[in-house]
């Protein structure tokens, strides 16, 4: 029988260990193996190419809000519409854990996702899915896994962070859009360079944790103390040279669950609600992917708040 929404929603408040490690660890095999063309995606190292047909939805930080991660997937009605045809997608843009209280949940929830519908759901990697030598603070998905997983928490952090690795730091569609989690880093000369950044500290810390700046011109130290803010010439001159038109990323709460910024370059989505945030509105995008738009103020019919 074919898992409905309803089925995956239920699977994922009721997570225990054995499903949430059996999830875990398929979803490893099938990210260490899936490389190359399949549907509508082209899967690279640390990078996916997204066709420009059909239609996808982009989700911003959830930080263990599945309350957020459950509206959004019924509202949009994505899991029928990706049940019915390949040319729709999910794109999820990183930071799944920590600050919430339902990180295991959610992360069960888009890993079941992605074990679904492997040719069509993208998780990108957020900076709370980075590498182990840049641990965000707070980074309360330990204490989470201790109060769920009692004894057995280290084994499935330890099986989660190795599949935080293997996570694509980028997605972009061709003549179109980039997409990942923080933002820019003041050199990147063509799509590929994208594609060594986990072997790239400095570079991989930059597109995890950079934020876009309207003060500064050009590049600066970011208060977040990793990362760094760009100005609005580093967003033109390398979406310039990778050919592409709009930066799609999150990381940032924003009161209205989107911003756009640097004359319509720059579109930020936030996708969870609550505590420890104070913004009003979360918002996610529906974007049509044939469709041409080189700013971001025409995807504003796109955008939907909840
Ligand atoms: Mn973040």
């Amino acid at each position: 029988m074919k898992l409905t929404l309803p089925d995956l929603i239920k699977e994922s408040k009721e997570v225990q260990f054995v499903s949430f490690t059996e999830v875990i660890e398929k979803a490893t095999n099938l990210f260490r193996k899936k490389k190359g063309k399949t549907g509508p995606l082209t899967f690279s190292e640390g990078l996916v190419q997204i066709h420009p047909s059909g239609e996808a939805l982009v989700i911003g930080d959830l930080h263990g809000d599945l309350e957020s991660l459950i509206t959004i997937l019924t509202r949009s009605s994505f899991f029928r519409k990706m049940s019915k045809s390949h040319n729709s997608i999910m794109v999820f843009l990183g930071d799944y854990g920590d600050r919430g209280k339902f990180s295991v949940e959610v992360y069960y929830l888009i890993l079941k996702l992605k074990l679904c519908f492997p040719e069509q759901v993208v998780l990108l990697r957020g900076n709370h899915e980075g590498p182990e030598n840049l641990i965000p603070y707070p980074h309360d998905l330990p204490t989470q896994f201790k109060t769920k997983f009692k004894n057995n928490w280290q084994s499935v952090y330890r099986k989660i962070r190795e599949l935080f690795n293997l996570l694509p730091n980028a997605a972009f569609v061709e003549e179109r859009y980039l997409m990942i989690h923080g933002g820019l880093p003041p050199r990147l000369e063509r799509l590929e360079d994208l594609m060594r950044a986990n072997t790239d500290d400095e570079l991989l810390e930059n597109l995890l944790w950079n934020d876009p700046n309207a003060d500064i011109k050009d590049f600066g130290p970011s208060p977040r103390g990793a990362g760094n803010l760009f100005g609005k010439k580093i967003t033109s001159n390398v979406l310039k040279k990778l050919s592409l038109e709009v930066l799609i990323r999150s990381h940032e709460c924003c009161e209205e669950g989107f911003k756009i910024g640097h004359g319509g370059k720059v579109l930020t989505l936030f996708s969870r609600k609550g505590p420890p945030y104070f913004n009003e509105y979360g918002a996610y995008l529906h974007l049509p992917l044939s469709e041409m738009f080189d700013n971001a103020k025409l995807l504003l019919p796109y955008i939907h708040k909840f």
